[in-house]
């Protein structure tokens, strides 16, 4: 497989370019209140520059698709039908499917639609055994315009049980500079998932009245004294579950998904990833929107189950629409 770029536009001025390393959404474009194209999505300049060492190592997963299971595992592993299968992990706990995944491997191009609703179709393959998990996976992921809306759609099937959680993890900021502090936000989340100090959930709920995860309103974005979101939102409809605003560009953001969680994670910086036009950020200068179910659900029984079975098809149907106001 060669490493492409695929780039998608409607008429309405939605563009977005995908690279089949990772499935990965480097750019997205949008017209904003005064008909200004503005890049809402943190990206590197290149294709190739995805593949560089520097950037792997950081870490970021900036705009790939994030697998096989997005957020982290605990226990270094889960027991699945009376079997214990131990992933790759550091201290008990692997993030994003760990070190070499999905967002990793070149992916075949399928199919690239043009016309009014233009798209691409991704596939790849995970190996039964790859980085521990149990099945032969084969995966799909699909991007397509229609009109201002990006809309993702993960599909997945295996020969032998397994559990999947994929998502796309592409860093929002409705101006394309600066930082994300003074957008405004809404997520329809009464609840969070309680973390520990590795990130892992305690399998508590906790209501977000009258704490600094409460964006049931339209919210603004501050970060005063506060590190930033790195958050597991628990989503209640109806559809959007959220909605991201910039007054600076009139940029609404709304987010639909069918899954159950939607990990909010702020980075206070880039850090050495050279990101297009890297100088015009500030501090917490993106927002990533995870929709996905719980992290560590294959050690949670009493979350959304993970496990996906032969003659199953697992479906992620995440949508971004955008609209100026
Ligand atoms: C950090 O804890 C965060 C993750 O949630 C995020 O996905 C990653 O950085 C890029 O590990």
């Amino acid at each position: 497989m060669e490493l492409t770029t695929i780039v998608l536009q409607t008429p309405k001025g939605l563009r977005a370019e995908i690279t089949n390393y990772g499935a990965t959404l480097m750019r997205l474009q949008v017209l904003d209140k005064h008909g200004n194209l503005v890049d809402v999505v943190a990206g590197l300049p290149e294709a190739k520059d995805y593949e560089s060492p520097l950037y792997q190592k950081q870490q970021f997963y900036l705009g790939a698709t994030v697998g096989r299971y997005a957020g982290r595992i605990s226990h270094g592993g889960f027991e699945l039908e009376g079997t214990f299968f131990e992933i790759t992990h550091k201290d008990g706990v692997q993030l994003h499917g760990g070190v070499s995944s999905l967002d990793k491997q070149l992916w075949k191009v399928d199919s690239v639609a043009d016309g009014s609703s233009p798209s691409v179709l991704f596939s790849t393959t995970s190996e039964a055994g790859h980085n521990g998990f149990p099945g032969n996976l084969k995966v799909f992921a699909k991007y397509e315009l229609i009109d201002t809306e990006l809309r993702i759609t993960y599909t997945a099937t295996t020969d032998a049980p397994t559990v999947l959680n994929l998502t796309n993890h592409a860093y929002f900021n409705l101006n394309g500079k600066g930082s994300v502090e003074g957008h405004q936000l809404q997520v329809k989340a009464p609840h969070i998932l309680e973390v520990d100090e590795r990130l892992v959930p305690t399998g508590r709920l906790v209501a977000v009245v009258e704490t600094p995860y409460d964006y049931q309103k339209m919210t603004h974005l501050t970060f005063d004294g506060h590190y930033g979101l790195d958050t597991p939102f628990v989503l209640t409809g109806p559809s959007p579950q959220a909605t991201l605003f910039s007054e600076a560009t009139g940029i609404v953001m709304e987010v639909r998904t069918n899954q159950p969680a939607m990990v909010l994670f702020t980075p206070q910086d880039f850090g050495i990833m050279q990101v297009r036009d890297k100088a015009g950020f500030k501090r917490f200068p993106a927002i990533c929107l995870e929709c996905q179910n719980f992290p560590d659900a294959p050690n949670q029984p009493q979350f959304p189950s993970a496990v996906l079975r032969p003659g199953a098809k697992y479906m992620n149907e995440i949508s971004f629409v955008f609209s100026t106001k």
